[in-house]
């Protein structure tokens, strides 16, 4: 072998090697949310540089002038985290008189923090199949979260099916046939016009009859205010009970972006569809990170995932403490 041809192989193989890693990486499971959140996630990179960059500069200061408490106050609004719960929340590190720089931020992230309690954030998959129905207000991210979802389902071995009950929008049920191929579930079709519910119903059996683990409810974007287009969704989730005997998850999607417009949305869905989880899509779009503050507060339900790009990949766990921590460093 001449010294040429040894050179070659050498080459060819730290690029397979380089190549390997760099695959290895990629395929890296995206929940892991706590090694993404250690690093300080890219996602929540506007609202730590906005609400971060703002606390850096206010915890420099002494902790206890008018200017510091009036920073903090709009440093929390301009995040996001609600009138009433930016008043709340300086309120309580006020009265427990924070000394120094170092200790009013620890005290900021406790309070922060006690807003969420603990309540369970994990998916809710019980059945065979089990049943998610995922629902919203328009564009706030739907079918993409159901890619995710789907996605993730796949990563961990399980067999999955979508229903296209979005019959509303014309090109709903394409867009999720191409997100079903890309992730390698099943499809349920559903033409345009026709019942949301029935295709829901079809579905559900069609998982039964095939051994499907999942099966994922897409439904049409609807406004809060349309009060027939919210009771078709409550005749879905209604269908979809009594035929699986249990809905697992109904999934409320809700845009970051749309700060706290959305929370006066989601409270109507949850009135009338029993929404069990939270997911808050869009969040490497936004400085305002701190609506999830608000949104957990105000409808007593756990936000379960977040929304962190518009790949099937970008999909992360909520963990409080950390977001928190993201969103509180410096930068
Ligand atoms: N940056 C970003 N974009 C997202 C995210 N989730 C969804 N999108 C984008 O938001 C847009 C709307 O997404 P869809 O999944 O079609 O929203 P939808 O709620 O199903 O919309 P309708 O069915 O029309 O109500 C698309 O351009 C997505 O790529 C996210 O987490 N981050
Ligand atoms: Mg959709």
């Amino acid at each position: 072998m001449t010294t040429s041809q040894l050179i070659l192989i050498v080459a060819i193989a730290i690029v397979v090697v380089l190549g390997v890693v760099v695959l290895a990486r990629r395929s890296a499971s995206p929940t892991d949310a706590r090694e993404l959140l250690t690093e300080g996630p890219a996602y929540l990179a506007k609202t730590r540089s906005a609400l971060g960059g703002r606390l850096q500069k206010l915890f420099g200061a002494a902790a206890s002038t008018s200017e510091f408490w009036q920073g903090l106050e709009e440093a929390l609004l301009a995040a996001d985290v609600g009138v009433v719960a930016t008043d709340e929340i300086v309120q309580r590190v006020k009265e427990r008189h924070p000394e120094g720089a170092e200790e009013a931020r620890r005290v900021l992230r406790e309070e922060l923090l006690s807003e969420f309690g603990d309540r369970p954030r994990d998916l809710h998959l019980t059945g065979a199949p089990s049943v998610i129905v995922v629902v919203g207000v328009n564009g706030t991210g739907k079918t993409t979260t159901i890619a995710k979802l789907a996605a993730l389902f796949a990563r961990e071995g399980k067999k999955v099916i979508l229903g296209a009950a979005d019959t509303f929008r014309a090109g709903a049920d394409a867009q999720l046939k191409t997100w079903a191929e890309r992730v390698g579930a099943d499809i349920v079709s559903g033409h345009e016009g026709s019942d949301p519910a029935s295709v829901a119903f079809d579905t559900y059996e069609a998982a039964k009859a095939r051994g499907h683990d999942v099966a994922i409810i897409d439904t049409a974007g609807r406004l809060h205010s349309k009060h027939n287009l919210m009771q078709e969704l409550g005749k879905v989730v209604r269908v979809l009970a009594k035929t699986a005997g249990e809905v697992g998850e109904t999934l409320l999607v809700i845009d970051a972006t749309s700060g706290q417009n959305a929370v006066t949305q989601a409270r109507v869905f949850t009135e009338q569809v029993g929404v069990t989880g939270v997911v808050l899509t869009k969040l490497d779009g936004t400085a305002r990170g701190g609506v999830v503050v608000a949104v957990e507060r105000e409808l007593d339900i756990p936000v379960k995932l977040i929304g962190t790009g518009e790949n099937f990949g970008d999909l992360v766990p909520f963990v409080p403490c950390m977001f928190i921590d993201a969103m509180l460093e410096d930068t």
